[in-house]
């Protein structure tokens, strides 16, 4: 099916190309996941990629919690992520002021050079955007930023006013590619996507088909409510790479969410 069809509003008011992009490869995939591949070998990334790669849309990492990392196998890896048509996105939730934020997508991990998500948070104000994307352009590149305008961990301090000025102030900026919103409480979400509106993406972690509570005060929701509610993407992490059988729940995570998008 095509894109245009499948998204709708969705489509017609987001022409961010990284968010056409992020469309078309979930229309070829036929999968709402985003894999949280939060492994710490490399050899336990590369194998996930070769066996879910398949049923997932875009890939995130965080690139500092991989115990044999190097420059050489991660640029290995990121090729072979690119081979499977994945959207690769680097959670690390910049925080710091907009110079500073630049130079850090420099660095030795060189998020700029292959990342084309990154997660932020708007706590120093809306300059941190910029500094993001002069990064990118720093290597002649472009990305998105996904904003947090939740978190699915409980007790967090996003509170909905807090929300409401993320997203006040992210909506209207073309280097923002969308928010991340809790999905583990569909109605937090549905005030979200009323809030942002039908142009920008919401993805959404503390996702997993087992609901409920999970480790360290993160919570589960159910995949198909949380893209019900309006979340443009699953973020699976557990889930898929902790199962018995990764590909057989990835293809499952994938059904649910393709499933639930074109009934939404
Ligand atoms: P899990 O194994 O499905 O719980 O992994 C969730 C991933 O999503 C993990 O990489 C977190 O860093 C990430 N995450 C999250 O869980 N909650 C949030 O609010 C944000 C990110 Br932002």
């Amino acid at each position: 099916m095509e894109a245009p069809q499948v998204w709708g509003k969705r489509w017609q008011e987001n022409t961010l190309p990284m968010a056409r992009r992020y469309m078309e490869v979930a229309c070829r995939k036929q999968s709402l996941v985003c894999l949280a591949a939060d492994r710490s070998t490399m050899a336990g990334l590369n194998q996930l990629i070769d066996e879910v790669g398949q049923h997932i849309a875009a890939l995130k990492t965080h690139v500092d919690l991989v115990d044999d990392w190097t420059a050489d196998s991660w640029a290995a890896f990121c090729a072979k992520a690119e081979a499977a048509d994945l959207i690769i996105f680097e959670d690390r939730k910049f925080a710091d002021i907009g110079k500073i934020s630049r130079n850090q997508m420099a660095g030795v991990y060189d998020i700029r050079s292959w990342s084309d998500l990154v997660t932020a948070h708007l706590i120093s104000g809306p300059d941190i955007v910029d500094g993001l994307q002069a990064g990118w352009a720093d290597v002649n590149r472009q990305g998105g930023v996904l904003l947090l305008a939740q978190m699915s961990s409980r007790g967090n301090l996003l509170n909905p006013q807090y929300t409401a000025q993320v997203v006040e102030k992210g909506k209207t900026h073309d280097g923002v590619f969308g928010f991340i919103g809790n999905g583990s409480r569909p109605d937090e979400l549905r005030e979200l996507r009323k809030t942002v509106g039908e142009a920008k993406m919401i993805w959404t972690p503390g996702v997993n088909l087992a609901v409920g509570d999970g480790e360290m005060g993160q919570r589960y929701g159910d995949p198909a409510q949380a893209i019900n509610a309006g979340s443009d993407c699953i973020i699976v992490g557990s889930g898929i790479h902790m199962a018995d059988n990764p590909s057989q729940q990835a293809a499952k995570y994938a059904e649910v969410s393709w499933h639930a998008l074109l009934n939404r």
